[in-house]
């Protein structure tokens, strides 16, 4: 049986002591998601930047195992776009997550595959609770440091990257001269992307 264990995880860095998995996405592995094309084929003629990095502490994929780690998500902008995560809906989708914020400011675009849309902040200190059904994305929406967070969901829930590839999310977080803005994704289209079905935008 396993035995109760304890990870340091310190400032500034934020890094594990110990870790089952350092997961590096570059620019490269987001195409087609940042709505600026232009832009994001210009930012990737000059390198491959990373945007996020994942340090797992994974545990086995089975029902009442917990999965936890950190998610790094740099500071930068594709066009007007701040950097993020590719997002995902949990495989298992009726599986929840929750984030705690370690440093760094930005937000959490979710949305629920009725259409439903919410955007929550995200700062240290802040407890954010993804329900079940509900598909994440976290945004940075620094321009001058990292979005560090922690998060745990159940270890069998799986990523389901499917649909969000395809059209991405509906809300898009952007910089349009006096800070960040939520907007709609024009890629998302249909009858449920208008605004009556959001809630929680700030
Ligand atoms: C897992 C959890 C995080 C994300 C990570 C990277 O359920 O939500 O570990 O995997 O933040 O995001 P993504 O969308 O590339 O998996
Ligand atoms: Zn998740």
């Amino acid at each position: 049986m396993d035995q109760p264990s304890t990870v340091q995880i310190t400032p500034p860095d934020f890094v594990p002591e110990r870790f089952a998995n350092h997961i590096v996405r570059r620019l490269s592995m987001l195409e087609g998601q940042f709505h600026d094309e232009g832009a994001y084929a210009s930012l990737l003629e000059k390198g491959d930047t990373v945007v996020y990095e994942v340090y797992e502490l994974s545990r086995p994929e089975v029902a009442g195992e917990l999965s936890s780690g950190i998610s790094i998500v740099h500071s930068g902008r594709v066009g007007d776009e701040y950097f993020m995560t590719k997002g995902h809906f949990h495989k298992v989708i009726d599986t929840a997550e929750v984030y705690y914020g370690l440093k760094g400011h930005g937000v959490m675009v979710m949305e629920t595959p009725e259409g439903e849309a919410s955007v929550q902040d995200i700062r240290p200190g802040a407890v954010l609770y993804v329900p079940p059904r509900w598909a994440h994305r976290s945004v940075n929406t620094s321009d001058d440091g990292d979005l560090v967070t922690l998060f745990v969901y159940p270890a069998h829930a799986g990523h389901d990257y499917g649909s969000i590839e395809t059209r991405g999310f509906r809300k898009i977080v952007v910089e349009r001269g006096h800070g960040s803005e939520i907007v709609d994704n024009d890629r998302w289209g249909g009858a449920n992307g208008g605004e009556d079905a959001v809630s929680g935008l700030r």
